[in-house]
């Protein structure tokens, strides 16, 4: 069962994957697991679904650890499940969204790679899929989108870490994702969560024009910066991807955003380069619970203002 998980610790794939079997056992009222495709290496690609009815409700997306080596993206998530379900029948805005939308989570997004994070090579990024006649492995699912494909900040050298594949949605981790949200059809919100920089960021990514809700997430992201910072003092800078971080093509939100949903956001969690990566595991439990705060304003903005 889920009692003897520790939320504090980081996993496995196998680790995660059983815990997720026992949540949705423990929580069979409002969660259910989706097998929304199969990775390269074939191994499942799983999403938890939060509902309390309807059909095909407007919903939340969530997810976590599209790179690999971003362990605390995973652990993240995997509190976040579990908060969602503490706070539903208690906290006012989760009761209120989770009795009119529908949250997808997806926990782990590139599967092959971090099950390669804990084997092999603890700082892999991409997914693991090859191809006849090239040498190098992995395609960087955060630019493999339609978006922007090929641009600014996107390589076509199959060697680099940012690499965007032969064509867009080539990877099956990718056209999993979009192949679920363009069947839904109804998502309205979408946080693709990263590390490392303590950073949160709208579209877009491939270009420095503004979108045209800017102001609407400049304001939103202040707002869940601020409830962020309150909970243990972090700071977090906002704004749009390529004027905060750097310019990036083909990227997850670019994608959603261009997709019609209007509130699309990246977090880079913590921390600003100390651990970076490795950021030690007696920080999951903070990171979460501010991340939680800059969710919840997210969530609760999302519901407020419905499309
Ligand atoms: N750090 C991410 C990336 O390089 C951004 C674009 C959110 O993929």
């Amino acid at each position: 069962s889920t009692s003897s998980f520790s939320y504090s610790s980081y996993h496995t794939l196998e680790e995660i994957y059983t815990w997720i079997d026992n949540f949705v056992t423990e929580h069979s009222d409002i969660v259910s697991k989706i097998q929304i495709g199969h990775s390269f290496e074939n191994r499942s690609i799983l999403i938890l679904k939060f509902s309390t009815g309807g059909s095909q409700r407007p919903a939340i997306w969530i997810d976590t650890g599209i790179h690999s080596r971003e362990w605390i993206t995973h652990a993240t998530g995997i509190w976040t499940a579990r908060k969602i379900v503490n706070e539903y029948g208690k906290d006012r805005i989760v009761t209120d969204v989770l009795n009119a939308m529908d949250i997808f989570m997806e926990i782990v997004s590139n599967p092959d790679g971090f099950a390669y994070t804990h084997s092999m090579n603890r700082l892999w990024r991409k997914n693991k899929s090859s191809r006849p006649g090239i040498f190098c492995i992995g395609v960087d699912l955060n630019r493999n989108w339609k978006s922007g494909f090929g641009g600014n900040g996107s390589n076509n050298n199959p060697c680099s870490e940012t690499y965007h594949g032969p064509s867009p949605q080539s990877e099956p981790e990718v056209a999993a994702i979009v192949d679920f949200i363009m069947s839904h059809g109804n998502i309205k919100a979408l946080i693709s969560i990263h590390s490392y920089s303590q950073m949160l960021m709208y579209p877009y990514g491939h270009s420095l024009e503004p979108v045209s809700n800017q102001e609407e997430l400049y304001s939103l992201a202040k707002d869940a910066v601020q409830a962020l910072y309150e909970v243990h003092g972090i700071e977090y800078i906002y704004g749009s991807i390529s004027t905060t971080l750097y310019v990036a093509s083909g990227i997850t939100v670019d994608w959603a955003y261009d997709s019609g949903i209007k509130y699309s956001f990246t977090f880079e969690l913590r921390d600003t380069g100390h651990y970076g990566f490795l950021l030690p595991a007696t920080q999951i439990i903070p990171t979460a619970q501010e991340t939680w705060m800059a969710i919840w304003t997210i969530m609760e903005h999302t519901l407020n203002h419905p499309y």
